[in-house]
């Protein structure tokens, strides 16, 4: 997600770093390089020559902090008002309510109501589906379908042509529920039909929250469209789907920011789990290499590794003990890419065959072959040669070879994580020192 945006503005900071010292010339530079960068990622040059702006009057007028280079001022000072450019942290309801979801056809509705059904449900608040798009009836079975995915109940009626005499009837239904989520209809453009049906909608449903559904790929034309559903129908947040596979979700984020209304979650993926909530510094930490130790620590948490093995591998250590622990997790806790990603340093993009967890049997076997393995191996993997190759193959019923190439695997992630999290990565001591990292 956002590789270009994220590569430039890294190299701008990067830049920052070797520049012998600050001076205006090097500032005007900075800017430059910010404002091309942004500008590739469709955010509007107003904004973000204003940005630009910003950041160097900051970094002439003010005097750095005690304790902090000049440099690392500047730092502090662009990820500052980035943060402040891609809006505020907002508010996730975490009580019982209603959720509306609105938004034009297939801005991703459906997908994100379930999306966060899910979320609530992990988070221990019981939801439930009311479907009212009376105008597309493949809509109520893709909802219906949708919901049994997830164990969810759903109440999508085909016959009944009313969406008031729907929500009547769902709301009576699932009284007990703790978030009932109303799925309505869309159409191609927001026009006068719409906006009165969805108005009659909420007037009788009373929603907490009216979620507009924007398909990131819309660049900065998303604000514009938050705009007009905000004025004539009333929102109280944005759901940004499609960030995955747009290098325009820039301009969407910060067209919408200036409306006032809060992004509340983006969308990375059309699989249920592809759902994040927005947080500005944590957006813009990952964006430009501080990494989302928070992010990492709480995906660990459900996915029951330990902040320890995290602690480790953040500071460059490890051992087969931690990728170990990986192997075990990364069905629960998804991708390795995407927990990979959220490491200070890091790159946003990294090899395509780095990721294996796709391939759950070679993961199994792995896994059987570690636990063959003795403590000593574990922690000193260079000491397996070829007859203990051939014990831990022997012992855990895999081939020689595949065992050889969990061993080349690790070797390779090994490295790679050194040379991120060791002393070659600038921008992650930083973000220590920032954001006093603790764990
Ligand atoms: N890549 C990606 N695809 C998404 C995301 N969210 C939704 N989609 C896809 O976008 C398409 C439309 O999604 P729907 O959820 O059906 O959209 P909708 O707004 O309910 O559409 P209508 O009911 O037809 O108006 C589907 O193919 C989804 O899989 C996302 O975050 N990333
Ligand atoms: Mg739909």
């Amino acid at each position: 997600m956002l590789e270009k945006l994220s590569s430039g503005l890294k190299e701008a900071l990067r830049k920052i770093t070797k520049a012998g010292y600050i001076d205006k010339k090097v500032l005007d530079e900075l800017a430059k390089d910010i404002q091309r960068t942004l500008l590739a990622g469709d955010v509007d040059i107003i904004l973000a020559q204003n940005l630009t702006k910003k950041i160097e009057e900051r970094a002439l007028k003010e005097k750095p902090p005690k304790g902090m280079t000049p440099k690392e001022h500047v730092i502090k000072i662009v990820y500052e008002e980035l943060v402040k450019f891609v809006g505020k942290k907002p508010e996730i309801m975490m009580r019982p309510g209603k959720i509306m979801f609105i938004g034009l056809y297939g801005s991703g509705k459906t997908t994100s109501i379930g999306k966060v059904a899910k979320y609530y449900q992990k988070r221990g608040l019981r939801p439930a589906l009311i479907g009212c798009d009376i105008h597309r009836p493949a809509a109520m079975d893709q909802l219906s379908q949708l919901a049994s995915q997830i164990h969810v109940p759903c109440y999508a009626p085909k016959d009944v042509k009313d969406p008031i005499e729907i929500l009547k009837t769902g709301l009576e239904k699932f009284k007990k529920y703790d978030i009932i989520i109303i799925d309505a209809s869309g159409r191609s453009a927001l026009d006068k039909d719409l906006a009165e049906e969805l108005k009659k909608l909420a007037e009788f449903a009373k929603p907490d929250e009216v979620l507009l559904t924007i398909p990131a790929d819309l660049g900065q034309a998303a604000g514009e469209q938050a705009k007009g559903f905000k004025e004539l129908v009333g929102i109280t947040g944005i759901f940004l789907t499609k960030m995955d596979g747009t290098a325009r979700g820039g301009g969407a984020i910060t067209s919408c920011a200036i409306t006032g209304a809060p992004i509340k979650f983006i969308g990375t993926g059309e699989k249920l789990d592809a759902i994040e909530v927005f947080d500005p510094d944590r957006f813009i930490s990952r964006l430009i290499g501080f990494g989302d130790i928070q992010g990492l620590l709480e995906k660990a948490k459900e996915a029951e590794v330990k902040p320890e093995t995290v602690k480790k591998i953040v500071e460059g250590k490890f051992t087969i003990n931690e990728f170990y622990e990986q192997i075990k997790s990364i069905q629960k806790m998804g991708s390795l890419k995407s927990i990979l990603g959220m490491m200070p340093g890091l790159p946003m993009k990294l090899p395509k065959d780095f990721d294996v967890s796709k391939q759950e049997e070679k993961m199994k076997k792995w896994k059987y072959a570690i636990e063959s393995m003795t403590k000593e191996e574990r922690e000193n993997p260079r000491i397996i040669d070829a007859s203990r190759v051939k014990r831990i193959a022997k012992g855990s019923g895999t081939k020689e070879s595949e065992v050889r190439e969990l061993l080349k695997y690790y070797e390779q992630m090994r490295k790679m994580i050194k040379m991120f999290s060791g002393k070659r990565g600038m921008i992650s001591k930083l973000a220590k020192k920032f954001k006093g990292f603790k764990l």
